[in-house]
């Protein structure tokens, strides 16, 4: 279970910074005036990984009022099997990751494959802020304040063919900096995969960071999918490669146990796993338990997607 660091008089200040922060960054986006400020030498990109975090909250809350969880919650209470399955230990083991230099390649059924640097996607996309809550499959859950910019920015550069009806994700393979990876039980490296649709819906992004800062390694730096209406396993972390397919693809996880994670893995609190409930979940850093809401709360903008679909049979 996650214990919340006490929290020290030093770091109340970075709080206000990322507020202040904030409000710059609305005020020049409503003027527009992002461009010229670039041009002055003033960066809007994400803050540097030698900033200090937010203690609190910063007093974040997502659309349903629910406030964001803490930069410290969010960091230290994760899933990333390649480098540990304790998800106490993953910003330990994960500390050093190599996450520059970086490519990310996008193939396949698209009219211009391209192989982008990290920094060209820094660079070409405004970064926005999303508060999303994420729902582990496992019965938690955190609400987390991501940077990054929508998938379907990037697909339209890379403009997929009329075949191409699904997307498939896969995260770097490096089993000397990932040692879970050389654990023969799961078939590395982590694979994802979205249809065609739930890839260009706008809630689907591409996050680079978290509360004003970089994505640290434990949260998949340095670019990880983020969907916010499926269970967090198909967020896949630390993304390599992204592959338009005309085939479903098969996750990580449907391989291990197809029977427990299907391919669809939207949020259902009326669909339980095998071997647990999914009516409820525990919200990191709060008592008791709270309801599982159907697509984990983003039923208005997503659940048109899968009209006339058995859910239960497709889960
Ligand atoms: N490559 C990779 N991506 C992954 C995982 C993983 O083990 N490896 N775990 C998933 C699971 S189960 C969850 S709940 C989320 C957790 O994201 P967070 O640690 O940033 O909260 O990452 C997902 N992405
Ligand atoms: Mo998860």
């Amino acid at each position: 279970m996650y214990r919340d660091p006490a929290i020290r008089s030093s770091d109340i200040t970075p709080e206000s910074v990322y507020v202040n922060r904030r409000a710059l960054l609305r005020g020049l986006g409503a003027l527009g005036v992002g461009a010229l400020l670039s041009a002055c030498g003033v960066s809007t990109s994400p803050a540097q990984d030698d900033q200090p975090s937010p203690a609190a909250n910063a007093g974040l809350r997502d659309e349903l009022g629910d406030p964001a969880n803490t930069f410290a919650q969010i960091t230290n209470y994760n899933n990333f099997y390649e480098f540990t399955t304790d998800k106490e230990a993953v910003a330990r083991r994960a500390a050093n990751f190599v996450t520059q230099p970086w490519t990310v390649e996008v193939t396949g059924m698209v009219r211009n494959p391209r192989i982008f640097a990290i920094e060209d996607i820094l660079q070409m996309f405004d970064q926005e802020e999303r508060i999303y809550r994420l729902r582990c499959v496992e019965g938690w859950s955190m609400v987390i304040p991501w940077q990054g910019f929508p998938l379907h920015k990037l697909l339209a550069l890379v403009e997929p063919t009329a075949q191409a009806q699904y997307v498939r994700f896969e995260t770097l393979y490096d089993s000397d900096q990932m040692p879970g990876q050389r654990d023969r039980y799961f078939p590395w490296p982590y694979a994802e995969g979205l249809r065609i649709d739930e890839a260009m819906h706008d809630l689907t992004i591409l996050s680079t960071g978290l509360y004003g800062r970089t994505l640290l390694p434990q949260n998949g730096a340095p670019l990880r999918l983020v969907v916010p209406w499926k269970y967090g396993f198909k967020s896949i972390k630390s993304i390599v490669k992204i592959e338009l397919t005309d085939t479903m693809p098969v996750s990580l996880w449907m391989a291990v146990a197809p029977h427990e994670y299907g391919f669809y893995a939207n949020v259902n609190p009326d669909v339980p796993h095998p071997r647990w409930s999914q009516a409820t979940e525990r919200r990191i850093g709060e008592m008791g338990r709270r309801k599982t809401l159907p697509f984990n709360g983003y039923a208005e903008q997503v659940a048109v997607l899968y009209a006339g679909m058995d859910l239960r049979k497709h889960y």
